[in-house]
């Protein structure tokens, strides 16, 4: 027989620092999806429109015996500086999620540890959820206690912070539920304050959570998902960012004390490159360099767009001729960027 307290302890046998149960229930704030949705806020990530939209916001659209959503969290945390203190302007800012193991990999091993002991004592049904599944993952988090969603629209837990990654186990066991974690950003505002592209917008609600994310707006939009142009007139507030962009979450007095996760998978393999050996990279050593990496989702062109626009960013002379190579290259996005890069260094060696 599988009970509350059995799924919590097995979760934390299993790698998981943060563990709760709430209900299969629909999360009160679904609705505030479609609004999020046609305030244009997803941007071109046609994954989150559609069909899998309506299954969003209900897990019996997943699992229909659903009676309980397991929420898991695993800490990712290193004691690497933040992106905010590599000040070196010939590297480049991998965002602090990326440096290790792809976590969707990492993440569905370690629920499918905990699903098999868990049938190992009584059978159930069950769908294991990382990331791509439509589901609202911190909504149903923050209802199962494991944190509060801070104005930057990250899940925050009081204790570790919000270097934590998501993952739900739901299931035909009717469990337990925990209650939710309360609000705890008070007047704080410094996510908002620090974001460079004031992606974090007030959502005019009385009710609800009173910020959401343009994803139009935000770097890490347009470093991981977007597959074509950095809107122009943004490219030069994304910094020297390659991928995924940490700063709202740098700036987070609930992160200053945030301790490391000891998950070997997670440990840095690469956090602040140097842009010239990126923008030397051929496909094939990309695809080496970010084997099993969260970074191969940008894929070897918007990888090197991003790299262009870094490059451009840190107004460094010595990036000209890597930049003209990238510019003379067969790929049209980059050379576009390469040459909006060279245009840039121009322009700040200059003033
Ligand atoms: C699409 C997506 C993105 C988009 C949009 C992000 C966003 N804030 O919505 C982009 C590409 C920008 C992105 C960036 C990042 N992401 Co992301 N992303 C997702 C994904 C796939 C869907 C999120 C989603 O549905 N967003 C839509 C909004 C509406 O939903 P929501 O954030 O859950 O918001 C709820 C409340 O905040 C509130 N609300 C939010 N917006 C609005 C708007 C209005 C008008 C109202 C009234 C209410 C309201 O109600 C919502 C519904 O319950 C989830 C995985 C998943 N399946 O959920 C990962 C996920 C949210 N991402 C994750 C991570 C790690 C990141 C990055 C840190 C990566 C990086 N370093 O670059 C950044 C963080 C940027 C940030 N400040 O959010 C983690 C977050 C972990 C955590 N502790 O919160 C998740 C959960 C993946 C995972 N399994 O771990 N991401
Ligand atoms: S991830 Fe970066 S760009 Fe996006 S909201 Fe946070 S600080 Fe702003
Ligand atoms: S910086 Fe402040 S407002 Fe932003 S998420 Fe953290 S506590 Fe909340």
């Amino acid at each position: 027989m599988v009970d509350a307290a059995t799924v919590k302890s097995l979760a934390r046998e299993c790698g998981f620092e943060l563990v709760g149960i709430t209900t299969a229930e629909p999360p009160a704030e679904a609705g505030y999806y479609s609004e999020w949705l046609a305030r244009g806020y997803a941007g071109e990530m046609g994954y989150l429109y559609g069909k899998r939209a309506e299954m969003r916001g209900d897990v019996h659209s997943l699992l229909p015996s659903a009676q309980s959503v397991i929420a898991l969290g695993m800490l990712y945390n290193t004691p690497a500086p933040y992106s905010t203190q590599w000040t070196d302007e010939e590297l480049g800012w991998i965002s602090r999620y990326a440096w290790g193991e792809d976590y969707h990999e990492v993440m569905r091993a370690r629920m499918r540890e905990l699903v098999e002991r868990l049938q190992a004592l009584d059978r159930f049904e069950y769908k294991v959820c990382v990331d791509t599944s439509p589901v609202l993952e911190r909504a149903y988090a923050q209802r199962a206690g494991l944190g509060w969603i801070g104005h930057n629209t990250c899940l925050i837990n009081q204790k570790i912070g919000s270097w934590v990654f998501l993952g739900e186990v739901l299931v035909s066991l009717d469990l337990e539920p925990d209650g939710p974690a309360p609000f705890r950003c008070g007047t704080c505002r410094r996510c908002i304050d620090a974001c460079p592209t004031e992606a974090i917008v007030p959502t005019g609600r009385p009710e609800g959570p009173a910020y959401a994310l343009d994803s139009r707006l935000c770097i890490s939009y347009w470093t991981i998902e977007l597959r074509g142009a950095v809107p122009e007139e943004h490219r030069e507030q994304a910094g020297r960012h390659v991928f995924g962009c940490d700063i709202c979450q740098d700036v987070c007095p609930w992160n200053r004390r945030a301790p490391s996760g000891g998950d070997a998978a997670f440990a840095p393999r690469m956090a602040a490159p140097p842009l010239e050996r990126l923008a030397a990279l051929t496909e094939a050593e990309f695809e080496e360099m970010f084997r099993s990496s969260p970074v191969r989702r940008a894929g070897y062109s918007g990888f090197l767009r991003s790299v262009a626009v870094a490059m451009g960013n840190s107004g460094n002379p010595r990036f000209r001729e890597a930049l003209e190579k990238l510019a003379a290259g067969g790929d049209k996005l980059v050379r576009e960027h390469a040459c909006w890069a060279l245009e840039r260094i121009e322009k700040v060696v200059v003033t």
